[in-house]
C-alpha cells in the first residue's frame, strides 16, 4: 500500500489533530468539529434554546418568514441538500413552502448518522418529499447527491445556522468557491450567516449565565479522557469566550487555572500548560451583510435576496449560481 491509499481513520486523524494541535511549542489549539460528540452534540441543542443565544431562533424566524419567496425564486423540479441536517422546524418551513410546487427530492448530509437519524424523525413524513440521508462530509455529499441529478432538476443547496462562521475568512471564501465549483448556472444556495452585533451580546450568547457553553467547550477536555486516555482534571480548566474586535470573531478558549502537565495516552503526549495558558477551540466569525455579498460574488454566486432579523442580526442570503 502506498502512503498516499492511506486514508485516516477518524481515531487516527484524532489523534494526529490532537498531537498538531497541543504537541507544538507555539499556542494550543483543538479543531473545532471535536466539540461534536454525543455530549457535545446535545449540549449544543441547549445552547440553541439559551435566552442569551439568539442565533438560532433568528435563523428559525428567518425561514418563518420567507420560505415561500425562497420558493418563488427556484424553478421546479428541484433537489434540496442541506449540508448539516436540518434540525427540525426550520427545515420544515423551507421544504414544506417548496412542496407546494411538487414533490422533491431531499438529501440531509451530515457525517454523524445519530443527527441523519433525528432528521428523517423530524422531516421524513412530509407530502411531496422524498428523503434521502448521505452520510458524509460537506462537499464529497453534495458531489453524490449531484451525480443523482437528472436532466431539468435545479438544486438548492441549504447551509444555515451560520456554520460557515466556524470556518476561517479564508477558509469559507474557499469552501463556497469550491461549492459554486459543484453547481451549474441557476442553482441556488440559501446561506445562514451571523452579523456583526455589540460585544456584550456576543459575550453573553458564547459566555452564559447557566454554564452550558462552558460545559460544551469543557467536553472537548472530557472527550479527550475517554477516547484517547488522556488524564485532565476539568476543575483545573476554565471557560473563556475573547471576543477579537481585530478579526471580528468570538473565540472560545479553555484556560489552563495551574500550571501543570496532562499526559494523553493514545497519543503518547506529554502536555504542559502554564497558568492562564490556553487552549483554543473555536472561533465564530461574524460578518456584514455587503460582505456576504461580496463574498458569494467571489465565489461565482450573485445574491437574489437578503433577509435580515432586526432582533438578533442575522441574515439569510438567496445566492444563484452565475
Ligand atoms: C455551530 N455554530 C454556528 C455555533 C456558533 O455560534 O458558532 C457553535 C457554538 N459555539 C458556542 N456556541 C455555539
Amino acid at each position: 500500500m502506498s502512503a498516499q491509499s492511506i486514508v485516516p481513520t477518524p481515531r487516527t486523524a484524532f489523534i494526529r489533530d490532537v498531537r498538531e494541535g497541543l504537541g507544538n511549542s507555539g499556542e494550543k489549539w483543538l479543531p473545532s468539529s471535536y466539540l461534536y460528540d454525543e455530549i457535545g452534540a446535545a449540549l449544543f441543542e441547549t445552547i440553541t434554546l439559551l435566552p442569551e443565544y439568539g442565533l438560532t431562533r433568528a435563523d428559525a424566524r428567518l425561514l418563518e418568514l420567507h420560505s415561500s419567496q425562497v420558493a418563488d425564486s427556484l424553478r421546479a423540479p428541484l433537489i434540496v441538500a442541506e449540508l448539516g441536517s436540518g434540525s427540525g422546524q426550520k427545515t420544515r418551513w423551507l421544504l414544506e413552502a417548496l412542496t407546494e410546487r411538487g414533490p422533491l427530492d431531499y438529501y440531509p448530509i451530515d457525517i454523524s448518522r445519530a443527527a441523519l437519524v433525528k432528521c428523517r424523525g423530524e422531516l421524513g413524513r412530509i407530502g411531496g418529499v422524498r428523503m434521502q440521508e448521505i452520510e458524509s462530509s460537506y462537499l464529497p455529499g453534495l458531489s453524490k447527491v449531484l451525480s443523482r441529478r437528472r436532466r431539468g432538476e435545479a438544486v438548492l443547496v441549504l447551509f444555515l445556522g451560520s456554520t460557515i462562521g466556524n470556518f476561517d475568512r479564508a477558509a469559507g471564501q474557499a469552501f463556497l468557491t469550491e461549492l459554486r465549483s459543484q453547481l451549474a448556472p441557476g442553482d441556488a444556495l440559501l446561506l445562514g450567516t451571523d452579523l456583526v452585533k455589540p460585544v456584550d451580546q456576543l459575550l453573553a450568547a458564547y459566555d452564559d449565565s447557566t454554564g452550558v457553553t462552558a460545559a460544551f467547550n469543557l467536553n472537548m477536555l472530557a472527550r479527550l479522557n475517554r477516547e484517547l486516555g488522556a488524564d485532565f482534571a476539568l476543575r483545573n480548566f476554565t471557560h473563556a469566550a475573547i471576543w477579537n474586535g481585530e478579526h471580528r470573531r468570538i473565540e472560545m478558549h479553555l484556560r489552563s487555572a495551574r500550571k501543570q502537565q496532562v499526559v494523553i495516552r493514545d497519543a503518547d503526549l506529554k502536555v504542559n500548560l502554564e497558568a492562564g495558558e490556553t487552549i483554543w477551540t473555536e472561533s465564530s466569525y461574524k460578518y456584514e451583510t455587503n460582505e456576504v455579498r461580496q463574498m458569494a460574488r467571489r465565489a461565482g454566486f450573485e445574491c437574489h435576496a437578503q433577509w435580515t432579523d432586526e432582533a438578533w442580526p442575522f441574515t439569510e442570503s438567496l445566492l444563484i449560481a452565475q
